[in-house]
């Protein structure tokens, strides 16, 4: 625990209580002090703490929600544009008042702030000589200015606002008369509270909503002191309180740790109840997840002191890698120096993801993709649209799907512990998204039937069985596109220049990021007579778009995957937000998302997952069959 209490930086995390709920009561009052839920398919994904009271939980079955509560109101939330809107003004607001300290976003509610050289500056203003350790006598009336925006609060640097967690216990602020000496360290922690409620009295005043928020010295115990005591409240978590805290905790609630990684360590410590050998106690961990992997796994209650006392760091180095392991390590030991990331204000890409249990007709593929692309669309404009225009084009137009595909019977693949293949193709983007004279369903519809369909039938052909589709935008511009969706497709091969493809060594949102003439330089090195997607792009190269298929890197180093959180049965992509590079948490989100097996081609001797075999051993049926 010692690099935690070494750490001196301040970082808040604000967690916006029941947000798609807070979003839906400031357009309708009315909901106010009644029991509701926000429904997303057959899922109830959040409720307000009234309908939590009896019984109602978030991501619960619509059917067991109402049998909690009856009289439950239902609000239909599968229109995402209004919360996304809320998220961006919420944003937006925090950045202001905290300006040139770094925020990250993290879904749509949440937000880490690194207030580590504002908490600094203001006790150098207040005499400080850098030694935390020191101590001092000040005043009970305090004035914390913001330098960047002129704005200040007051506050008595012997009190603090919420809850506290220190060695004395959990206990929440009094009005304090105490003139006793004080370290600079809890200066600058009882500071970092007020400053948390000064943000959540903006975050209320100004937009409406109320939140809870942590403070502590890293992301990850930020997060879980915000955890603590919802909803409207804020909790100050002291490191030399860190080791208690985390050793009773769930493994799953040390963030980066998902439902794979805890799957495995239940797995490999030998803990793996079925449904049948479950007690009631129980946990039934991601059912959700569980149930598309055709699995019914019920987790035990995994402690993260259980995992301390019962493995070493040679295993976790063994099952999770070089990479991933230390990092698991570190986590589930208190030590977490991932930064405080900045998220962009306008990100880099945009996408947007739905995953089913199954579709296997391209009518019901064309209909996805027609909800999909109003989604699209909206966010689109959510993002990059200021009042009347766009402030930003995204120059690429992406499809992804995964495809279970067929049996060599016949028969349909059974998913069980198999991860599907992805297939993306890209075009250039259509000016059309962006013609807002166009309703937002005319211009989807056109996406759909001029640009995205014909990319589907490239990318699958009847029989199939889709479990994901995925469109992204990337590479963006302050040039308006020129072609559009008619010219595209009309003109064919002539009018388009093929896109890039993507090198095997270089991750997927890492290249998205890449202008257009980098990539093109970056491909034409990587051309050689045994690249994959030379080859796939033989069978797969169309007039128009770019094909890759995604049969896992050929090095030893796990891709880094975007970072995904549930919404209902929906993967979100969360990551395509910051436009940078995936932080240590996006990463271990592999292992909970991703597949930690690996194989090795017999063939060609490149190492890849497990679950991405069976299409690069279809490259090498293709490859000898071209050679024939
Ligand atoms: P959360 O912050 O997890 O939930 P919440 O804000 O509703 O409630 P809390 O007071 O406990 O913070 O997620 C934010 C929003 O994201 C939530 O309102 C609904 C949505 N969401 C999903 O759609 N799917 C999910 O799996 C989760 C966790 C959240
Ligand atoms: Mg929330």
């Amino acid at each position: 625990m010692s690099s935690s209490v070494n750490d001196q930086r301040v970082i808040i995390q604000t967690d916006i209580d029941f947000f798609y709920g807070q979003v839906e009561e400031l357009e309708n009052p009315a909901l106010k002090g009644q029991p509701f839920g926000v429904q997303q398919k057959h899922i109830i994904v959040t409720c307000n703490y009234i309908a939590r009271g009896k019984g109602v939980r978030k991501l619960q079955l619509l059917g067991d929600a109402l049998k909690a509560c009856p009289e439950l109101a239902i609000v239909n939330g599968e229109d995402l544009a209004r919360y996304r809107v809320a998220s961006k003004g919420i944003f937006h607001l925090v950045r202001s008042l905290v300006t040139g300290q770094k925020v990250e976003r993290l879904g749509l509610d949440e937000l880490f702030i690194d207030v580590t050289d504002m908490m600094e500056a203001h006790l150098t203003e207040l005499g400080w000589n850098g030694d935390p350790d020191s101590t001092t006598v000040l005043d009970q009336i305090q004035t914390f200015r913001i330098p960047s925006n002129g704005q200040s609060f007051t506050y008595n640097p012997y009190n603090w606002i919420g809850f506290k967690i220190d060695n004395d216990g959990d206990r929440m602020s009094q009005s304090s008369q105490s003139q006793e000496r004080l370290s600079w360290r809890t200066i600058k922690y009882h500071a970092a509270s007020h400053l948390a409620a000064f943000i959540r009295n903006q975050i209320k005043e100004r937009l409406g909503f109320t939140c809870s928020a942590g403070i502590a010295t890293s992301k990850i115990f930020s997060k879980l002191a915000a955890d603590i005591h919802k909803p409207n409240e804020q909790t100050l978590l002291c490191p030399d309180k860190y080791a208690d805290f985390l050793e009773p905790l769930h493994i799953r609630k040390i963030m980066g740790i998902g439902y794979q990684a805890s799957r495995t360590l239940c797995k490999k410590l030998g803990l793996m109840k079925d449904e049948n050998q479950a007690n009631e106690e129980d946990t039934l961990d991601d059912v959700d997840e569980a149930a598309q992997e055709g699995e019914a796994w019920y987790l035990p209650e995994l402690t993260v002191s259980y995992v301390q006392q019962h493995c070493t760091l040679q295993q976790f180095l063994e099952w999770f890698g070089d990479r991933h392991g230390p990092v698991l390590w570190d986590l589930i030991h208190g030590i977490d120096t991932a930064q405080v990331i900045p998220t962009p204000l306008i990100p880099s890409q945009i996408s947007i993801e739905d995953s089913f249990r199954v579709c296997k007709t391209m009518a019901d593929a064309t209909s996805r993709l027609h909800d999909l692309a109003i989604d699209f669309i909206k966010r689109l404009e959510v993002e990059l649209r200021v009042k009347d225009e766009f402030v930003k084009y995204p120059t690429t137009l992406r499809l992804t799907t995964r495809n279970r595909g067929l049996n060599e019977d016949g028969t349909w693949r059974d998913s069980k512990g198999v991860r599907d293949t992805r297939i993306s193709k890209s075009s250039r983007m259509p000016v059309d998204v962006f013609d807002l004279s166009r309703s937002i369903a005319e211009r989807a519809n056109a996406l759909v039937e001029q640009s995205l369909l014909p990319m589907l039938r490239h990318l699958v052909k009847e029989p199939f069985a889709l479990t994901l589709l995925n469109i992204a935008a990337a590479h963006l511009s302050t040039k308006r596109p020129a072609i559009s969706i008619q010219n595209l497709f009309a003109k064919g091969k002539s009018a388009l220049e093929h896109l890039p493809l993507r090198p095997d060594d270089i991750d997927e949102s890492t290249w998205s990021d890449l202008p257009l003439d980098i990539q093109r330089e970056i491909a034409q090195h990587h051309r050689s007579p045994t690249h994959d997607h030379d080859n796939i792009s033989k069978i797969e190269e169309t007039s128009f778009t770019s094909t890759t298929i995604n049969t896992g890197p050929p090095t030893t180093t796990p891709p880094l995957p975007l970072l995904k959180r549930k919404r209902s049965n929906e993967e979100v992509d969360y990551d395509d937000d910051t436009g940078f590079a995936p932080s240590d948490y996006e990463s271990m989100v592999l292992l909970g998302d991703g597949d930690e097996t690996w194989d090795t081609c017999s063939i060609c001797g490149k190492a890849m997952f497990t679950w991405g075999m069976q299409a690069h051993r279809l490259y090498h049926e293709k490859e000898a069959r071209n050679q024939d």
